[in-house]
């Protein structure tokens, strides 16, 4: 069914059903982390009834990034690593648009890397999902920047050089940042309470999720899976709050006030249990497209006269012609 006799038979209707969020069949492996955050992402548009024609996901390139078309929303299969400047344009043009980002570890952290810092000083109203699966699924496991050091892939048949990249890390030290989480896609309540919580705040949200990759990283988390004590939940009033079944799982559970940046930093970068939650949030950092009253509809007739002044610059006028005396 077209988007366009989608949305006609949804006029009528007075809410959404899951189905009205499902898009083409999605070809992840399976067992790929990219279905649990298809799942939580169709969930959440369900839970808040977003319109089909006022949503719109953007992506990169790679498995993850062929998000958009499992999606029955509007969307943007980009190019690789420039996801955010199209989700940026579209919002600046639309800024009452619903815009997510569905992005990789390579596609964000390694082609992307100048799009996503200049994303984050921009703090513009976009919910980020990260599909961080340490590898580049796609082309067949190459490594990329947040690959652990020492894994063998394509391109470092004799193990990765370098330690990895921490996206967390790096999005918290621009000055602008405004909303940081982890999630990991096994516990899939918590995923969704995060991704809600991300779509809520107004301003760049910038969600990190450790996302398995069975078909190239197998078994990478085994050891978080059975064990979690290894997965560290951080609670608070103003951020995550587990359920009683949950809290009787994950005993490892400490309070975090999402305000301290300084706390954030330290979770970010530890070593020890990986940080589920929300490390940090800071409703009053100005969105871009507010100090640049976007989406201001521009008549015609300024654009119309804006393009002719811009030709008229290029134009070779005839010469007259004085033999002919015309
Ligand atoms: C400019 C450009 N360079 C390289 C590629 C090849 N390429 C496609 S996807 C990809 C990496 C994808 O990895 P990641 O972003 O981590 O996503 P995943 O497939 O793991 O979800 C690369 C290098 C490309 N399509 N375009
Ligand atoms: S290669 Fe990895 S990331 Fe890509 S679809 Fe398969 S499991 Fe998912």
């Amino acid at each position: 069914m077209t988007v366009a006799v989608r949305q006609c038979m949804l006029r009528l209707q007075d809410e959404h059903s899951l189905e009205d969020y499902e898009g083409g069949v999605p070809r992840w492996c399976k067992g790929c982390g990219d279905n649990a955050i298809l799942a939580a992402v169709q969930r959440l548009c369900r839970g808040e009834d977003l319109s089909l024609e006022r949503t719109v996901f953007v992506s990169g390139i790679g498995c993850s990034s062929r998000f958009p078309h499992y999606m029955g929303t509007y969307g943007f299969h980009g190019i690789h690593g420039r996801a955010f400047p199209i989700a940026e344009g579209i919002k600046m043009a639309r800024p009452d648009l619903n815009v997510f980002v569905n992005t990789g570890d390579g596609d964000c952290c390694s082609i992307g890397a100048a799009h996503w810092i200049h994303a984050l000083r921009y703090n513009m109203n976009l919910t980020v999902l990260l599909h961080d699966n340490f590898v580049y699924g796609l082309t067949k496991k190459q490594a990329s920047p947040t690959s652990p050091k020492g894994l063998r892939t394509n391109t470092t048949p004799r193990g990765a050089y370098l330690d990895a990249l921490n996206p967390l890390s790096v999005t918290l030290g621009v000055q602008s940042v405004s909303f940081v989480a982890q999630a990991v896609d096994w516990i899939p309540q918590v995923l969704f309470d995060i991704v809600a919580a991300a779509y809520r705040h107004r301003g760049f949200s910038f969600v990190r999720i450790i996302q398995r990759c069975p078909e190239f990283m197998p078994g990478l988390f085994d050891p978080w899976l059975q064990d979690p004590s290894k997965t560290l939940l951080l609670t608070h009033e103003d951020g995550l709050q587990l359920a009683p079944e949950l809290a009787r799982i994950y005993k490892n559970h400490r309070e975090h006030d999402p305000l301290d940046i300084d706390g954030a930093r330290r979770l970010a970068s530890s070593d020890d249990a990986i940080p589920v939650g929300i490390l940090y949030r800071n409703p009053e950092v100005p969105c871009y497209e507010d100090l640049r009253r976007a989406g201001q509809a521009r008549p015609v007739e300024r654009i119309r006269a804006g393009l002719e002044a811009e030709l008229d610059r290029f134009t070779v006028w005839p010469v007259a012609d004085t033999h002919s005396g015309t």
